[in-house]
């Protein structure tokens, strides 16, 4: 019969002099583990008789009792310890530099985005946006495009399934930003003054084409607007988002079901050391469609084309921000390669003006 109080008094002083929470552990595991003394004198008292289970019970719980305490009280007491010796020798060193945090960038759709509401907004343009999931009437309908129109196979829609239709309407993946402006059209007293960039879907992929790109449409709508305002407006976008002055443009006769008379827009370029730079007139570059507002076009977003008239625009971001700064592969754009945004991307501070220049 192993005696208690021997057990006792040898479990307190190696709990005692434990100086490490390991060294308290093996004490802990040697006394309360599976193999542990107290473990095996608890285990004797299944074989006892009730008797001796009534005296000797109580002694047994009892050394249970006080170790797990002591051992407890012990761990509180190394801990305190270890953490003031902790508070007593480490130091925060306040001189040390900040460990650098890697920086993004802003993506050249976004800058060339910003750069043109900037421009746009010097002008009296608001931003104007609109869902990329549209109906079939904003879509094209509305935009003189009929049921039978050659664009629509043309523009190589996204369709929803039948199943997704609204109202009768089947839905879409907006193939160009115009339903913002249909929308605006429906909602808006003119005079109106947008400009609306955002995403559109097409279905079509390869080096120049990905089935999602970024465009930016405007559109005037007030009285008495004509082609001058067109050609002045453009002119004025184009010089400051190229930031020269020799930006030439051509008006060239063309054709879009939502305008009449509808107008391609080509700027002049130069050769620089074997590269196209926007200026000049070496050779011509077509940049923008555009044209007066179609009366069907007015009209069926519900103004009296006898009293409103308008221009509009489209072009893509994308290609803006290539002739620009220069990318030559349009695909890039939307690969999230972190190399290609850190060398093209924009440092989210420079914020574009046009007193700072809008590229800067
Ligand atoms: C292009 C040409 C264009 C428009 C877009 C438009 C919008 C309304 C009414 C009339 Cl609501 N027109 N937009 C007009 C002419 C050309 O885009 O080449 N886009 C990439």
């Amino acid at each position: 019969m192993i005696d208690i109080a021997t057990l006792q008094t040898e479990l307190m002083a190696a709990i005692k002099s434990a100086d490490t929470l390991d060294a308290l552990e093996a004490v802990r595991i040697s006394a309360l583990g599976k193999q542990g003394s107290v473990s095996a004198l608890l285990k004797t008292m299944g074989g006892m008789s009730p008797e001796e289970r009534q005296t000797q019970g109580p002694i047994i719980n009892g050394l249970r009792e006080s170790v797990t305490s002591a051992l407890a009280a012990k761990k509180t007491d190394l801990e305190t310890a270890e953490l003031n010796r902790r508070l007593a020798t480490e130091r925060v060193d306040m001189t040390l530099p900040a460990p650098e945090t890697p920086r993004g960038t802003i993506h050249p759709v976004s800058q060339v985005m910003d750069e043109l509401a900037e421009i746009f907004a010097d002008m009296g343009f608001a931003v104007a946006e609109g869902p990329e999931i549209e109906d079939d009437w904003h879509n094209f309908t509305a935009l003189n495009i009929p049921e039978t129109h050659p664009a629509r196979a043309m523009h190589d829609t996204f369709y929803f399934p039948d199943d997704m239709a609204r109202d009768g309407q089947k839905m879409v993946l907006r193939t160009h930003t115009s339903p913002v402006q249909v929308r605006t059209m429906t909602s808006q007293e003119p005079p109106i003054r947008i400009i609306a960039p955002g995403r559109v879907y097409r279905s079509d992929s390869d080096a120049t084409h990905t089935p999602m790109f970024h465009q930016i449409e405007g559109l005037v709508i007030d009285k008495g607007i004509h082609l001058g305002h067109l050609k002045w407006t453009l002119e004025t976008f184009l010089k400051a988002y190229f930031e020269r002055e020799d930006v030439v443009l051509r008006l060239r006769p063309s054709y879009f079901p939502f305008t009449e008379p509808s107008v391609e827009i080509d700027v002049g370029y130069s050769v620089v050391n074997g590269k196209r730079v926007i200026g000049g007139s070496e050779g011509w570059m077509e940049v923008l469609g555009s044209g007066m507002v179609h009366r069907k076009v007015i009209e069926a977003c519900g103004l009296d084309p006898d009293v409103w008239q308008g221009f509009a625009f489209g072009t893509g971001v994308d290609r803006l921000a290539m002739l620009k700064y220069g990318m030559d592969d349009l695909r890039a754009f939307f690969d999230g390669d972190n190399r290609w945004l850190q060398h093209y991307g924009f440092n989210a501070l420079d914020v574009p003006t046009l007193s700072g220049g809008v590229g800067a």
